[in-house]
């Protein structure tokens, strides 16, 4: 098939999904045309059968707000045209499902059918979505979508419970190269981090409101008061990151937190961590800590949204009830004080990764969701 991908391009997990279920699917001879505004980071150009679309979005002074969402169906009727496009998948509904919507209506005056699938990531439905000055047009452009796949169950019941749709969503969870993100002898890494041999915890997000980063340092204050040999390295940035660095000074760890920024590839550093770390106020799904699962790191994770899903009864983790900081040092103690437990749920994060989230098995019910999408 010939496939057209919008997502957002920036540091994100939703922006990983959709590259690297295009890679996957352009290695299954499937012809990949990413449309976006800059090229996906996890995206190199010099793949076969992956092209990359730029779309422009044009100033003018009257724009005191240029039309992004306007410069992208241009962008989508153009590729679909050119490119002779089967379907267009879009990640993330707002604005890219209603993009994708009125450039399936241009199209459809040429003749030419152009079905829309929706993946659904989780602040276009949780936060962003529901906001009153976007529901209607997100309730319209996911019933107007062919297809419509949510990342989680619960990501699922909470869109049919906020918007009024009659759409049916499809469940297809996140996955997870096993063969890129697997356990690794980091020795060096984690001594260059650790150096005198503390544990080494890792958290990976885009440092939003909704991540709680500077819960992860408030339980590095904990576990350092309590004096648990501890470290907290932090990969990524956003807009938290001053509010998290200035707290570890306050709490005087700061010498203990190294922020890294943005890294990539986020699977050569995963595998140097003792155990993962993920506060959040709100995750559909959880990708970052799937990614440290199939490296054969334990998590310890918020008890919310999609996180009970993807951890489950497998016993690789712990979850623990949002915002309850002694709660997540507790586990983190437990973890780092008795090494048994922690390889016995390293070995249980790998295995419940390659079983249940592998990328060879997800994939394809991506392609069947599009076989029935096209053919109506
Ligand atoms: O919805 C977002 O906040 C954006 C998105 C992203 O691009 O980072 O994150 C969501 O999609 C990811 C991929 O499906 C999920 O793993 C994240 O849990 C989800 N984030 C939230 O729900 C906050």
């Amino acid at each position: 098939m010939r496939i057209g991908i919008t997502c957002y391009p920036v540091y994100g997990g939703s922006g990983v999904v959709a590259t690297e279920l295009g890679k996957a699917l352009a290695q299954r001879g499937h012809e990949i045309h990413f449309i976006a505004y800059s090229l996906p980071f996890r995206l190199s150009p010099a793949m076969d059968n992956i092209y990359f679309h730029e779309v422009r979005v044009t100033q003018y002074p009257l724009f005191d707000f240029p039309p992004y969402a306007l410069s992208l169906t241009s962008a989508m009727v153009d590729v679909a045209r050119y490119e002779k496009l089967d379907l267009l998948h879009v990640h993330y509904a707002i604005p890219h499902a209603t993009s994708a919507v009125l450039a399936r209506t241009i199209l459809e005056q040429d003749g030419h059918r152009v079905p829309v699938v929706t993946t659904l990531h989780g602040t276009d439905i949780t936060i962003v979505g529901k906001d009153p000055s976007f529901a209607p047009v997100v309730t319209w452009s996911i019933n107007a979508s062919d297809g419509v796949t949510a990342v989680s169950d619960f990501l699922r019941r909470e869109t049919i419970e906020q918007f009024d749709l009659h759409q049916p969503i499809e469940v297809i969870p996140n996955f997870v190269d096993t063969e890129a993100f697997r356990p690794q002898d980091k020795t060096g890494l984690k001594k260059s981090f650790c150096p005198g041999n503390e544990a080494l915890i890792m958290h990976v997000s885009n440092f939003r409101r909704v991540k709680n980063v500077h819960h992860a340092v408030e339980v590095l204050h904990r576990l350092r008061r309590d004096h648990v040999a501890a470290r907290l390295v932090l990969v990524g940035d956003g807009p938290d990151r001053s509010r998290a660095e200035h707290l570890a000074r306050t709490r005087g760890v700061y010498d203990d937190v190294r922020f890294l920024g943005k890294q990539d590839p986020i699977s050569e550093l995963l595998p140097a961590a003792d155990l993962f770390l993920l506060p959040s106020g709100s995750e559909s799904f959880g990708l970052a800590p799937l990614e440290a699962m199939a490296c054969g790191v334990p998590t310890v994770c918020s008890d919310i949204g999609g996180l009970p899903e993807l951890v489950g009864d497998s016993g690789s983790g712990f979850l623990c009830p949002l915002g309850d900081v002694d709660a997540f040092a507790a586990a983190c103690r437990t973890l780092i004080a008795d090494e048994a437990l922690r390889s016995d749920m390293a070995a249980r994060a790998r295995q419940h990764a390659l079983l249940n989230f592998d990328i060879a098995a997800i994939v394809p019910r991506y392609e069947a969701h599009y076989r029935k999408v096209v053919v109506g």
